[in-house]
């Protein structure tokens, strides 16, 4: 008991240094049930250009698609058309933001993952630097097929005949990579923008995103979304790297 009583003790003291060091003053937090471990400092985030993109208009409800071809398989859970996911108040997500003219920036390769899992693409929508590896993945037991281009250019095209098969491509040039599938599940799309900079994000379900260590100035920001096209906005950055920009697209 006596090194229970203790560890409550000890973890609001912990609680009201770690208030006091954020300047954010205020309650204690609740103290943890003995035995169990504090929670999580709640640590400020770093500043960042932040905003909302969101549709205007009225939209048409999102289609609900009904698989032609391997449907044991594609019509285990429902398939719906993914390509404009918008909330509440028009939030808008798998939309890409970008600063445009932003200096230095420059990036380091990373690895994305694309699996298709029921029929789908996962994730829908990524952003990854240009030089990364992207790593298909097929999870289905069934025939599936990327085609991946770039404009009118393939990129790869890539046969994933059986479940557990993966395929690694790196993703050389910035630009829209559109992946579909060859082997009859023409519903199947996903996008992957490759950037040249690091300044971009992709908008959560929320419609918000962040995009941290831009140096100050005043930026152009561009969204762009599979469906419903590009806008242009603009968005002053302070020294601490914080700026707010809304943005808007019209719907179709
Ligand atoms: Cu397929």
């Amino acid at each position: 008991m006596r090194m229970q009583r203790w560890t409550v003790v000890l973890a609001l003291v912990g609680g009201w240094a770690m208030n006091g060091a954020s300047g954010q003053g205020g309650a204690a937090p609740p103290a943890p049930a003995p035995g169990k471990p504090a929670p999580a400092p709640v640590v400020a985030a770093a500043p960042a250009v932040v905003g909302t993109v969101r549709v205007t208009g009225k939209l048409k409800p999102a289609a609900v698609i009904k698989p032609t071809q391997d449907k044991v398989i594609c019509g285990k859970k429902p398939l719906v058309d993914e390509s404009v996911l918008a909330g509440a108040k028009g939030v808008l997500a798998n939309a890409v933001v970008w600063l445009d003219g932003v200096p230095g920036g420059a990036v380091t390769a990373a690895k994305g993952v694309v699996d298709q899992a029921g029929c789908r693409y996962q994730p829908h929508v990524q952003a990854l630097p240009v030089g990364s590896s992207l790593t298909l993945l097929n999870s289905d037991a069934t025939l599936h097929n990327v085609h991946g281009y770039l404009g009118d250019d393939t990129l790869f095209n890539v046969g994933m005949p059986m479940k557990g098969v993966k395929s690694t491509q790196v993703l050389e040039q910035p630009g829209v990579v559109t992946l579909g599938c060859d082997a009859g599940h023409t519903w199947m799309r996903a996008y992957v923008v490759v950037f040249a900079h690091r300044y971009y994000a992709v908008t959560g379900r929320d419609g918000r995103f962040s995009i941290a260590g831009v140096p100050a100035g005043t930026y152009k920001v561009k969204v762009w979304h599979e469906r419903l096209g590009t806008v242009s906005g603009s968005v002053a950055v302070k020294a601490d790297g914080s700026g707010s920009v809304e943005l808007a697209l019209a719907a179709k």
